[in-house]
């Protein structure tokens, strides 16, 4: 009568279907039920799922159904962020449309989740080139203008000048572009900003109180956003100007020994105007990168002046550079050297042979201690420095402020190394910004906003990718309007959204679809905050911080309530493989090898190969494992299982075959399981009930706490002892809990067993199993029985039994008797619950 095998190649798709026709996961956002949001990223639809998408969403999943099972209306949504650059390399490359090519990835990619059977509400998916989405984009865009929040400033950005286009930071390789391989330049544009530094002080704030966030996320915000205080002071040049700076160390200013600023400052710039060689240093900073990592790993290079600057307190000279490592765009664009502290500045004082005086010291007596090849930027006290010595840094600091304040020299400030957020992308595949150009010259309106009503400003479909640059600026029609203010010619913005402003709502678009908004702002409400994020630590600066931003800044400009879009947020760790390579270097996927005995070799060529490191799954290195292969070998449950197992979630997690097969193995001996509940029988296993029990609680714990390898290796245990325990009552209800505990992690066996046992319901409608609060705990204790402090035996008692009662049970032991040998018992000492000792 039992089918001996699990099926999932029938089973699988069974169930989809049944949740599918049944609406099981369709989120109501009536429900008088308590709300929970799970959320994982929503993927790029780059074609195909890989291990990593199907490890990240199996977690958010699990979640999802057990939320479900314990009583919450579950909002689980996935969509797609399908705007970006690739697209518009493949329509390149392969000469398609990037629309076209996007939704064909979308199609491929939505069978390949259905197939792991995620309990997705897939009537609210949507991906953000529709139309719809980013029309809606549009809108809020539009609305953050009109409050002041988004802006145009002229901007440099990277030209590449063969290919006659702007190139995006990543295209941008060793100063060349990726196509050309032109030396890229520097060129300043027109550009769209969002204010996000008018939230840098409430976005710091906020992390404070993110405490169900990863402690490394939260300082990685925290120093991207990067609040520092200092002092901002004036040095008087011989030139006759005066140069301010920027100094986070004002208790070292008696260490300074030059003064640097920035290639594109001005002061720099006027000593361009009287000397040739100043202007080709400042022609080759430009041509380094000028990000700040890059400057941190460049070589620092000075260009030296005959300009000095006057040192405020000792009025020595000290000689002026301009230096490579200083930026334009952060505190004033100059900055007092002092390399006895500040190890870029410690390196330029080496190249240039500039003093280098220690000012701070572990203790007054290390004043003329020599430096160690290194700048000291710790804590210590001040020495050589006059009137501050003996003091501690804080007190210097504080010192200096006062007396530079005191001169009217300067003051003490906050500096934030956040800037706004430049957004225009001169691409195709982006949201268009909804704005216009009327003719300034003739007297026009300027820039408008596109009336509302006109939204969407949809892409043409009419574009090439023949020429290089971007195909809105050279579209013969789409660019050309009337100024919806004045009716006179006009044209559109070209410069389209970073991709980064379509997933900084999209949780918000999730939560509320009306037709005629972007969201319903109380609708939003009864969802928001997601519960759980789950996404990769790649995210966890600039996705999380602009989604933060634009939850905030709707919040400020009155259309939303919520402030913070993520309660909670776990970043999973990554799918790995072990590498293979050939002996010329070429990397072979791990179906082109086999192995033999410890080795392996190439199936096609029979050539060893050589097996590397077990890094993360990528296509360049080809040690990738196609989700779909293992789903049609193995069916979705075990590779559900197998990413749950073994590796805290938020480690990497190691790809094997033989671990996937285990997984097999183990839904197999579930499915015999399930077959052995047996209602006639009877009898009692108050252990194994006891086991259940506890699983019971401490199943739901570990998922709550995202501890996925617990939870597992919690169910084998409990499998194993129902197992081999008796048929009877106990027995029964040990299997009915694993049956309902694997729900969540693998619910198409679930579904299959549940309906076997005769069950007409959906096991993903179930409740959580419930537990006895009286069976969690032990009602038996294990008593240590000695004989002159030794160990002699142990024997099981009832909890809080006598002293009596122990002490009669420990002389009843064999080995006790043999160890007394009939001694004189003079002593009985009891501990209760722990221990019997017998004195003779
Ligand atoms: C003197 C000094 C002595 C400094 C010392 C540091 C250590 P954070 O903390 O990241 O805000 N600086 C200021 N403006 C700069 C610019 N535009 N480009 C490059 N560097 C700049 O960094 C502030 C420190 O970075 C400032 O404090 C300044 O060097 C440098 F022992 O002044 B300091
Ligand atoms: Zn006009």
């Amino acid at each position: 009568m039992t089918d001996t095998r699990f099926d999932p190649s029938s089973a699988d798709g069974r169930w989809q279907r049944a949740w599918e026709e049944a609406g099981t996961f369709t989120a109501d956002s009536s429900s008088p039920k308590p709300k929970s949001y799970i959320l994982e990223m929503f993927p790029y639809p780059s074609g195909r799922i890989h291990m990593g998408h199907v490890r990240n969403y199996t977690m958010g999943d699990v979640l999802a159904r057990y939320k479900k099972m314990r009583g919450f209306e579950v909002l689980h949504p996935m969509g797609w962020d399908a705007f970006g650059m690739p697209a518009e390399n493949a329509a390149m490359e392969k000469k398609v449309h990037p629309g076209g090519w996007t939704r064909s990835n979308i199609d491929a990619m939505k069978a390949q989740l259905k197939r792991i059977g995620f309990a997705l509400d897939w009537t609210r998916e949507f991906a953000t080139c529709d139309p719809e989405y980013y029309g809606h984009e549009q809108a809020l865009f539009i609305d953050m203008y009109e409050a002041g929040l988004v802006y145009r400033k002229s901007s440099e950005v990277n030209w590449d000048p063969v290919d006659m286009t702007v190139l995006a930071n990543e295209q941008v390789i060793d100063g060349k572009g990726w196509r050309s391989g032109a030396e890229v330049e520097k060129r300043k544009l027109d550009q769209w900003f969002l204010k996000i530094t008018d939230f840098a002080e409430e976005l710091l704030a906020g992390l404070g109180e993110l405490d169900q966030w990863p402690d490394k996320v939260r300082l990685m915000q925290e120093n991207w956003i990067g609040k520092s205080s200092g002092l901002e002071f004036s040095f008087d040049l011989s030139s006759g100007e005066k140069l301010p700076v920027y100094t986070t160390r004002p208790d070292t200013i008696f260490g300074a020994s030059f003064v640097a600023v920035a290639a594109d400052h001005p002061v720099a710039q006027g000593v361009a105007a009287q000397d040739p060689l100043a202007v080709r240093f400042i022609e080759e900073c430009k041509r380094g990168g000028t990000t700040a990592a890059e400057l941190e790993t460049a070589e620092k290079l000075g260009f030296r002046t005959d300009i000095t600057a006057t040192h405020p307190f000792t009025g020595e000279a000290m000689p002026l550079f301009i230096a490579n490592f200083v930026l334009m765009d952060y505190g004033t664009g100059a900055v007092m050297g002092v390399p006895g502290h500040d190890q870029r500045d410690f390196e330029f004082a080496t190249k240039y042979e500039l003093p280098i005086v220690r000012v701070v010291a572990s203790d007054v007596s290390q004043a003329d201690a020599p430096m160690a090849g290194e700048a000291e930027p710790g804590d210590g006290v001040i020495v050589n420095s006059d009137f501050l010595d003996g003091m501690s840094v804080e007190d210097a600091k504080a010192e200096v402020i006062k007396r530079i304040e005191a001169e009217g020299r300067g003051e003490g400030t906050t500096v934030w190394r956040l800037r706004d957020w430049g957004v225009s992308r001169q691409r195709y595949w982006g949201t268009p910004i909804p704005f216009i150009h009327c003719a300034q010259e003739n007297g026009g309106c300027g820039v408008v906003p596109v009336p509302k009503d006109q939204l969407p400003v949809v892409l043409p479909e009419d574009i090439d990718f023949e020429t290089p640059g971007n195909p809105l600026e050279r579209h013969p029609t789409w660019k050309y309007v009337d100024c919806p203010e004045c009716g006179g010619k006009a044209r559109r913005e070209t410069d389209t959204l970073d991709t980064f402003a379509d997933s900084s709502w999209y949780f918000l678009r999730f939560a509320s679809q009306p037709d005629n908004a972007p969201f319903d702002p109380e609708e939003v409400a009864a969802w928001l905050p997601v519960d759980q994020y789950i996404g990769g630590i790649e995210h966890a600066i600039l996705h999380l911080l602009y989604a933060r931003f634009w939850t905030r800044a709707l919040e400020r400009i009155g259309k939303l309530e919520v402030k913070e879009p993520f309660a909670a947020l776990f970043t999973q760790g990554m799918v790995t493989h072990e590498t293979y390579s050939l002996g010329d270097g070429s990397w072979l996927s791990p179906n082109e090898v086999r192995k033999d005995g410890e080795d392996y070799v190439h199936i096609e060529s029979g050539a060893p190969v050589t097996a590397g490191r077990v890094v993360k799954m990528s296509k360049s290195k080809k040690n990738v494992v196609d989700p779909d292969n293992i789903i049609n070998t193995y069916g979705a449950d075990a590779a559900r299982w197998f990413m749950l197992s073994d590796s805290p979630p938020e480690r990497d997690l190691p790809w094997s075959e033989s671990g996937i097969e285990g997984c097999w193995r183990f839904v197999q001996r579930l499915w015999r399981l399930f077959d052995q509940v047996d209602p006639s029988a009877t009898g009692e296993d108050k252990a194994l009930a006891r086991k259940a029990h506890q699983a019971i609680v401490a199943v739901a714990e570990d998922i709550e706490a995202l501890s996925f390898n617990k939870a597992v290796a919690r169910i084998y245990e409990l499998t194993s002892a129902a197992e081999k325990a008796e048929p009877g009552e106990s027995r029964n209800f040990a299997i009915r809990t694993v049956l309902h505990l694997i729900a969540p992690m693998m619910p198409h066996l679930a579904e299959e067993a549940h309906a076997k046992l005769g069950q007409d319901t959906l096991i993903a409608n179930a409740a959580w199993p419930e537990h006895d609060p009286a069976m969690l705990v032990e009602d038996e204790v294990t008593i240590a029985v000695q004989h002159m402090g030794k160990l002699r035996d142990t024997v099981t008692a009832p909890k809080g039994a006598s002293k009596e009662d122990l002490e009669a049970l420990a002389l009843a032991s064999e080995n006790v008797q043999r160890s007394i040998d009939g001694a004189d018992i003079r002593k009985v000492i009891v501990v209760p619950d722990r221990l019997v000792n017998i004195v003779t």
